[in-house]
Order: structure tokens, then sequence, then C-alpha cells
């Protein structure tokens, strides 16, 4: 339609793409693989990219070391200076980004501006944080010397994203490195490398008109073979990788055996406690938001709802009111709350989960339908599913990334509540509604919810970039965005000054030559 080409037009997004950008530089075109792009939304091809070789790669890791020698003596406010200019291009560009963010991903349009909020956000972040880079210092145990710890930057942050937040998670990332000092290689995923390329063209005007060298910010547009080589390449300091816990623990495995860092953002099972002394209206919007926003493609979604007893029945009834009348459709339509899932074989998984959750002894409430007919075309749209189900189910414990909302009903205290929360092998995000203080206490607690992430009275998704993003057990332990996340962007040196003319040993040793 008019309306995408324009999107395009604006973003620089050709009907071919190269396979990969040092920043100023677009390469690799002739003689590659293509990827041909189609929307999931209306199965339209959107464009094509080639696809990076390892020689591609290997370019691209000799260029961003080569960028690294200049952009670390960059002092700090400056490289924030580049950050708050990459920040007012996406301002200008918020609403064709948003766009396209939802034509390619089939998040719905609310949404795709929310992800490009997110990443302006980030940048401001970024900007304040370019002149706070704090490390402590320390009194020395020695008369006339002092200690200090400086934060230098590490060298080249591989980010491997996934297409759930096709861009938002890797400007988190790459605005962070880039006050740090750190150059950048971004694999984004090979559903939606679109956006990818639509950013990289905004930083190349800022690296332009700044005269910046090339290899400062890069992309490669590749799958898991170039993930891999990402992985075991020891000229990459940090692999930043969000997505599967099976491709985290790939990703974590090698990056550990040579020693490197990784920062593993992976699958949650995230789960909303309502006890009987919730504000149910509340609850409703949150839980409803949390489940069937992004289709239930967020790290976040809400998957769980472990309901009270009591206000068990009553809470089931008016999510039946709610869920069959939700607008399913394209994420483009302003009326639309369901945009479709990214493909059909995430289609198909969501279909195999509630077979198998049925089996197992769960009822389907509602929902689970894949459409057809006008609109639907594509395969791609189903009809958001509720589920009576225990916790200790197989299809419960696991992360389906689709809209299945599991209700699980709890007994007596809420500490049994949290027993059930906590008892799967995931701990990104959490949260509990109730008024009564000593519930929510007692779930923020050290013997409350295990997760990064625990609200109170709001949902679990849709997390500020202010706080540090992240969690425990199979999601990886990584914190990325806000508070003092960006110390893994960086490395940490302990120095220790002598203004005496004397050298005394520390711990008192005596060694007199
Ligand atoms: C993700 O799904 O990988 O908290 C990121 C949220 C968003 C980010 C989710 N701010 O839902």
């Amino acid at each position: 339609t008019k309306e995408i080409t324009d999107v395009l037009q604006q973003l620089g997004v050709k009907e071919t793409n190269p396979a990969y950008s040092t920043g100023l530089v677009w390469g690799g075109q002739e003689g590659r693989q293509t990827r041909t792009i189609t929307s999931p939304a209306d199965g339209n091809t959107i464009a094509t990219v080639s696809m990076a070789t390892p020689e591609d790669y290997e370019k691209v890791v000799q260029t961003a070391q080569e960028a690294f020698k200049s952009w670390r003596k960059v002092t700090s406010p400056k490289r924030g200076e580049i950050v708050r200019q990459i920040g007012d291009k996406l301002r200008q560009h918020k609403e064709a980004l948003g766009k396209l963010v939802s034509y390619e991903m089939g998040k719905i349009y609310q949404e795709g501006l929310g992800e490009v909020q997110e990443m302006i956000d980030i940048c401001d972040f970024a900007v304040g944080l370019s002149r706070q880079l704090h490390g402590y210092t320390m009194h020395s145990e020695r008369p006339q010397h002092r200690m200090y710890e400086q934060y230098h930057p590490l060298g080249i942050v591989g980010v491997i994203s996934a297409f759930n937040f096709p861009v938002a998670v890797w400007s988190w990332n790459t605005m962070l490195a880039a006050v740090c000092g750190d150059v950048v290689i971004w694999k984004p995923s090979e559903k939606t490398p679109l956006t990818g390329i639509a950013c990289q063209h905004i930083l190349r005007e800022v690296l332009a008109e700044n005269e910046l060298p090339e290899g400062i910010f890069n992309l490669v547009i590749g799958d898991a073979e170039i993930g891999s080589l990402m992985s075991h390449d020891k000229r990459i300091p940090l692999v930043s990788a969000t997505g599967s816990t099976r491709m985290g623990k790939k990703v974590g495995e090698a990056v550990g055996a040579r020693l490197g860092k990784s920062l593993l953002e992976l699958g949650g099972n995230n789960a909303i406690i309502l006890t009987e002394n919730a504000d149910l209206e509340m609850a409703l919007r949150a839980i409803v938001f949390g489940a069937v926003g992004t289709c239930g493609q967020r790290c976040t979604s809400t998957r769980r709802l472990i309901i009270h007893e009591n206000v068990y029945e009553q809470v089931k009834e008016r999510l039946l009111k709610i869920y069959p009348n939700l607008p399913i459709g394209h994420p483009l339509d302003s009326t639309t709350l369901v945009g479709p899932l990214i493909d059909k074989e995430a289609v198909q998984a969501f279909t195999a989960a509630l077979e198998n959750v049925q089996q197992e002894g769960g009822t389907l409430l509602t929902g689970g339908e894949v459409l057809s007919g006008d609109g639907y075309e594509t395969g791609t749209y189903v009809k958001p599913a509720i589920v009576e189900a225990q916790n200790q189910y197989e299809m419960v414990q696991e992360e389906t990334f689709a809209p299945i909302l599991y209700l699980i009903k709890y007994k007596g205290d809420v500490e049994n509540a949290i027993e059930l929360q906590n008892g799967v092998r995931q701990g990104l995000s959490s949260s509990i509604f109730s008024t009564n203080l000593l519930e929510t206490e007692a779930f923020l607690s050290h013997w409350g919810s295990d997760c990064g992430i625990a609200n109170v009275n709001i949902g679990t998704s849709g997390a500020e970039i202010g706080g540090a993003f992240g969690g425990e057990k199979d999601t990886g332990g990584g914190r990325e965005s806000g508070s003092d996340a960006w110390r893994v962007y960086m490395r940490r040196q302990t120095n220790t000054i002598n203004y005496s003319r004397e050298l005394p040993l520390a711990q008192g040793i005596r060694f007199d030559i």
C-alpha cells in the first residue's frame, strides 16, 4: 500500500537491501543468498535482504576493531552528544518507524510506537549516563595512598536481538554501550531485519554529520550461523543475546568456554497473582494487556494467572466476557487490539500447546482457533486462549510464545500463591494485585517472588527503561537497560596511588632488601 511505500522510502529501506553495514558503508549484495521479508499482517512482501557471509562478518569485525581505537578516546559526554542526536532523529521518525515495526513484526501500531518510545527514552537515559559512569573511591590501609575504581570501555559488544522487540532491545544495549565507549555489532532477528536496516540508516546520518569513522555501529544480517560466529569470537568481549532459553544456553556456553561475558535475556513464564484483596477492575486491564498484548509474544507476557479460590469464578467469568470480543485484525488498523503471530510456525506452536495441555487435563475455556477468511488469509491470526490448568503441567511449565493464559487456583495464604508463582524454571517478571500491605510486602520480600521484576498492582509486561531489565534462573541472569546495567558494558579497574616517598607493603608485610 501507499502508506507502507512512504514509510519505507522515508526510512531508506529499498526493495533489495545489502547484507551488512559498518555505519557509513553498506556492503554485500551480489552473489549472496537473499531472504524475502513478508508481513505477518497481510502476507505481502515488504522487501528482501541479502544474508551476510562469514567473509562479510570478518570484514565487519575488523572495521569495528579499528573504530574502537578512536571511539574509546572520544570523551564520554561527547559520545553522549552523539546518542542525543540519534534520539532526536528517532523522534523525527517515530511514526514511520512505529509503523514499520508494526507491519514487519505484527504488533499493533500503538505498541510499535511504544517500542520506538523506548528507544528514545534509552537515548535520553544514556545521554545523562554519559556524565555519570561513576566508580567508588576507597581509603587505602597504607599512609599517603589512595584507591579508586575506574570503568573503561570493553571493545566490541555483540548484540543478538529477537523478532518480538526488533529494535528496542538493540537500542538499550547499543546506546549504553556507545556512551561506555564500546562499538557494537548487531545481528537482528532474521525474521525482522528491515527495522534494523531502517535504524542503521538513521545512525548513518548521525555518524556522517559528525564525521565519525565507520565501524562504531555495525549491522550484520544473518541467521544462527552468524550468531554462532559472534559467540565464539574472542574479539567480542561481551555478547548480549535475547531469545529463547535454548538459544541462550548455546550462546552462554560458547561465550563461557572462551571466558567472555554474556548478557542473556531469555524466556519468561510470568504470572500475576490475584488475591482476595485485589482491585479486580484494575487487574483485568493489566491481565488482558499482559496476556494478549503483542499477541502474547513479549518476554514479559502474562502466561499464568494465580487466583484465590474466593474470587476465582468471578475473575473467570469476567475474562470470558472480554476475550470473545477482543478485536483481532490488521495491526495498523486503529481499532485492533490483537494482531497476528509472527509466522505459521508460531501458530503451530500455539495449536500444539493447546492440544498438549488438554491432554494433560487442562480445560480450554475460550479461543484457540486459527482464523480464516476475509482479512485473515495469512493464517497467522489466532483467537487468544484461556485454559484452566495446574501449575505442574508440562505445558504450563514451558514458555509458549503465543496468547495462552493459564488460570490456576490457589487456596489459603498468599505464600501458597508465591510458591506456585516461583514454581517454574523461568524467572523474568511477576506481579501481584492486592490492596493488602501484608500480602504485597510478602510478595516483595526475600521469601517472595524470585523474579528479576516484581510488580504490585500493575501487570507483568511494559517495564520502563529506567529499571534494570532481566531475570533469574532459565531467564539467564542478565540485566539490561536502566539502573546500573551499564557496568556490564565496561571493564573495571582498581587503581592504588602512592603519594609518599616510602614503599609500605599492604598487610604490613616486612620485606627489606
Ligand atoms: C522483551 O519482550 O524482550 O517490559 C522486552 C516490556 C517491554 C520490553 C520487553 N518494555 O514488556
